[in-house]
């Protein structure tokens, strides 16, 4: 089985400044320059015909390729609680319209739609209930303002889960259009 989902991988000068941000959360998680990702897609354990099934429909999305601009930070809740802290990004009908392809091929493919709202981020830490204070971190990094990314391809990611931590590998690039 593979666990597998589709993201954005940020350049160098995307990723530098958000891990400039990796400081001042006591007992945080944060992510290593190599985990750094915008999902537009969780897919979840697959095998591997329906990994190749997800490889062909995804190599059929046709999208133009888009400026994508990193700004403010936020938090996600997870039983209950803050489970980690993002960079935001700026409203994009280009990524939103990216995500909507993608979630339509993942169909095309057999997978179960995903309903959720796409809340486009990238996750920074991961905390839990024995970090410490993350209010000060939230309030330094609000006007969080990255240089503008040009998205150029979206990426199949493997997840793979050791006793170092989770490993993402963007094992498949998806080039977007002129
Ligand atoms: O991009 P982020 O860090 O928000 O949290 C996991 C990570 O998202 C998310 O998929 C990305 C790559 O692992 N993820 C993990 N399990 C998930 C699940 N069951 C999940 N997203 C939705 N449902």
């Amino acid at each position: 089985m593979h666990r597998l989902f589709v993201a954005l991988r940020p350049p160098e000068a995307i990723r530098d400044p958000l891990i400039d941000t990796m400081e001042g959360v006591e007992g945080a998680r944060w992510q290593s320059d190599e985990q750094l990702h915008l999902t537009l897609r969780f897919v979840g354990e697959v095998d591997r015909a329906l990994a190749n099934d997800l490889a062909s429909a995804l190599e059929a999305v046709r999208a133009p390729r888009f400026a994508l601009q990193l700004r403010g930070v936020g938090t996600f809740e997870r039983k209950g609680r803050v489970g980690s802290l993002w960079a935001g990004v700026e409203d994009s009908e280009p990524l939103n319209i990216l995500q909507r392809r993608v979630e339509r091929a993942c169909r095309a493919a057999g997978l179960e739609p995903v309903t959720r709202k796409f809340v486009p981020h990238v996750t920074i830490a991961r905390v839990n209930s024995s970090t410490g204070p993350i209010s000060g971190w939230l309030a330094q990094h609000s006007r969080l303002a990255l240089p503008v990314w040009q998205v150029d391809a979206f990426h199949l990611y493997e997840s793979r889960l050791d006793a170092g931590g989770a490993h993402y590998e963007p094992v498949v690039a998806f080039p977007l259009t002129g």
